[in-house]
């Protein structure tokens, strides 16, 4: 009877912590963002986004009921750039949430902003920019929300927290360039250059034996997903993206891009043996496998620092890992019912007429509006509930409060793609196998969905099959709901949510160092989505995508053209054929890399590579990020 075991000292010790810490806070972070130079895998020097000169990033840390200030200074110089605290649902505090052009302005460089919401939500999350395609360049850091009335607060006895990442060795503005041009038709994205395991390589983690750890792993990558195990020990999932649920058991698991998980690792008895920890990029996602890529990284769970540190095993065959659909909530919470409005996406990948590729959902890729979604929905009177002022390529729908809304996203593409909606968690209720078609063609109806889903932020999509979400409509807000991979992100697979605008107008107030933000920025602050504030209704010079390709062309016949006419001395009608196979045949061309790898011009490594440097970890881990607490 596990009640009769008198608690272990370190148990008592921390809970007796957590106690007197438990009244609410305010927790204070000043946060300086520039530049810095960061060689994480021992291969490139690069620039590097830091916070108070310092990267790997400093760790946002509270309890349940805290509230939290983050002072935000723009020193990059050169560029934007704005804070999303991922997963955190900021109901009351939707101005806070962080994507640029969605719920704020861009903060220009010199510009300051100050974050301030109240977090009711224990877990695991992480904060980054939202701005331009940003995070991927170092803007990504973890935020833990301890827990004093966890439920499974006596099944460990330390909590470590863990993240992994792909990691490029070209910023994204170059990147994003050669990404998203007519050099780069497939669409093929950059594939990143290392894996990272907690911004590292060699990574030593020291246990003691016997004690039991919850790790909480997020992974803060720009792409990748990752597979996880440690060898020697299985994990004890209790929480996925900040909700926790039923203990399952797992060897391995699989984290996209902006996914979480926490388990208990239960460290061995003798100290006889250090224990490789391997975190392996899902090359599934990768258009080509460069002959140099290493997408595995390797650490230690060191039992004795003396002892032999051994090579990982090989795994052979099939990764199979812990399979997240039979998660079931710890709450036992049930399927909402059937849905008020019923939101059906597909995802296209295409070409349009500039010879670039873009994501669409069904037939729109996101072109972010000349005024800020929230500000339009805050200005707009009562034409708020009409989708039209937010302008078509923000891809809108107006949530009615209280609703039960059901997302239904079809893949219509050979990728994964990890879907993450802001302001919410959902329950997801359906996902098809790969290659079952759209949901409306797989006869699967809501008899098949789960009585008791799994909730969780941000959910896998495989190839070609099929998923259905629901959330209720409680948040008043403007939520991006989009693909978490940053490419596509990029390339427009997001549509925006409008959720109850009217009940937002009554509670919000925009502070001035928002406005001030603006202002600097010369985004104006009323206005629909074409920033025309005399009449919300004309969409006239709103931002657009470029043009389709018109009727009769291919794809790849459009793209040769344009090609063509950009080389253009010869004749109109033998262009598209030639340019075609000029472009087939000469690498001159197609830049070097195309459709490849990383494609911008290889940056001169000045410095001497150094191995990467282990680091070896105190499990005394306090507090990270340096924040103040009053
Ligand atoms: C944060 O917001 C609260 C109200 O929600 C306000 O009382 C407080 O002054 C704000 N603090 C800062 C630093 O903006
Ligand atoms: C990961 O790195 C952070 C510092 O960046 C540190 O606080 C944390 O303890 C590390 N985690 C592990 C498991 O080593
Ligand atoms: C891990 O779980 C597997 C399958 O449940 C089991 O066979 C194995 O013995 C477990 N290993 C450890 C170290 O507990
Ligand atoms: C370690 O020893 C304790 C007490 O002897 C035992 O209950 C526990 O199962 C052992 N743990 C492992 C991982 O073998
Ligand atoms: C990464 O690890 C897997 C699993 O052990 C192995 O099959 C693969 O060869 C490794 N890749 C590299 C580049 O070492
Ligand atoms: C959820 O259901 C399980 C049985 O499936 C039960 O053990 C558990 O106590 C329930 N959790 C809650 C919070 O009611
Ligand atoms: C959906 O449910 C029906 C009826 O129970 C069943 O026949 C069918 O196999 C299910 N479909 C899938 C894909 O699980
Ligand atoms: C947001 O807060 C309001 C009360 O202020 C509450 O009624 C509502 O359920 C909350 N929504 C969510 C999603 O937590
Ligand atoms: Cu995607």
């Amino acid at each position: 009877m596990a009640w009769l075991r008198p608690p272990r000292l370190s148990s008592l010790v921390r809970q007796l912590g957590f106690l007197a810490l438990a009244s609410a806070a305010t927790v204070k972070y000043d946060f300086e963002i520039g530049w810095v130079t960061a060689n994480p895998d021992g291969m490139a020097e690069r620039s590097t986004i830091g916070i108070n000169g310092q990267w790997p990033l400093p760790r946002i840390e509270a309890n349940v009921g805290d509230q939290i200030i983050v002072n935000v200074l723009n020193s990059l110089g050169d560029q934007s750039t704005s804070l999303h605290f991922h997963g955190l649902f900021m109901n009351g505090s939707n101005h806070m949430d962080g994507p640029s052009q969605a719920t704020q302005c861009p903060i220009s460089p010199g510009s300051r902003f100050t974050y301030n919401f109240t977090i009711d939500q224990p877990g695991t999350y992480w904060y980054h920019s939202h701005d331009h395609g940003q995070y991927p360049d170092g803007l990504r850091g973890p935020l833990i929300i301890h827990d004093p009335d966890s439920p499974f607060k006596d099944d460990y006895d330390e909590e470590l927290v863990l993240t992994v990442s792909d990691w490029y060795h070209d910023q994204m503005p170059g990147l994003l360039d050669f990404f998203i041009s007519k050099a780069n038709p497939t669409g093929a994205e950059p594939v990143p250059n290392s894996a990272l395991l907690n911004d590292t390589q060699n990574l030593k983690i020291s246990v003691e034996p016997g004690k039991r750890y919850l790790f909480r792993v997020i992974n803060v990558g720009a792409f990748a997903g990752q597979y996880l195990w440690f060898e020697g020990h299985n994990m004890t999932i209790i929480e996925v993206d900040g909700v926790y649920h039923q203990q399952a058991e797992a060897t391995m698991i699989y984290l996209s891009a902006a996914q979480r998980c926490s388990f208990i690792i239960t460290a061995k008895n003798d100290t006889s043996e250090n224990f490789p920890i391997v975190s392996s990029m899902d090359t599934s996602l990768f258009d080509k496998l460069p002959d140099d890529l290493n997408w595995n990284v390797t650490g230690w769970l060191t039992y004795d620092s003396t002892k032999p540190f051994p090579d990982p095993a090989v795994v052979d065959g099939d990764y199979e890992p812990f399979d997240d659909w039979t998660l079931v909530p710890w709450d036992n919470q049930t399927i909402y019912g059937e849905p008020d409005q019923s939101i059906s996406l597909d995802v296209i990948m295409d070409n349009l007429d500039d010879g670039a590729n873009y994501a669409f959902f069904n037939d729109i890729t996101y072109r972010a509006p000349k005024v800020p979604t929230l500000y339009t929905a805050l200005s707009a009177g009562e034409l708020a509930t009409d989708a039209t002022v937010y302008g078509k390529y923000t891809h809108p729908f107006v949530l009615e409060k209280g609703q039960v809304v059901e997302i239904v996203v079809n893949n219509i593409d050979p990728g994964k793609h990890p879907f993450h909606l802001h302001g919410h968690n959902f329950q997801a209720v359906w996902r098809s196998e790969e290659e079952a078609g759209t949901f409306q063609d797989s006869g699967v109806t809501s008899a098949n969905f789960s009585e008791v889903p799994m909730r969780r932020d941000t959910f896998v999509l495989y190839p070609n099959g099929n998923i259905v979400l629901r959330f209720l409509a409680y948040n008043p807000g403007v939520w991006l709901f989009h693909c978490h991979i940053e490419w596509h992100v990029q390339s427009g697979l997001m549509a925006t949510f409008v959720e109850a605008p009217l009940d937002l107008q009554k509670s919000l107030v925009i502070p001035q160092n928002h406005k001030d933000a603006c202002a600097a920025a010369g985004v104006p602050t009323v206005g629909n989505a074409a920033g025309n504030s005399a009449n919300y209704l004309d969409l006239s010079g709103q931002n657009v995508p470029p043009g389709l390709i018109p009727e009769g062309f291919t794809t790849r016949g459009i793209v040769a053209l344009v090609f063509s006419i950009i080389s253009g001395l010869l004749g109109v009608a033998v262009i598209a054929w030639y340019g075609f196979v000029g472009m087939a045949d000469q690498p001159a061309v197609e830049p070097a890399g195309a459709g490849v790898v990383s494609p911008a011009d290889p940056p001169v490594v000045v410095a001497e590579p150094k191995g990467p440097t282990p680091t070896e970890v105190s499990l005394v881990d306090g507090a990270g990020g340096g924040g103040t607490r009053t």
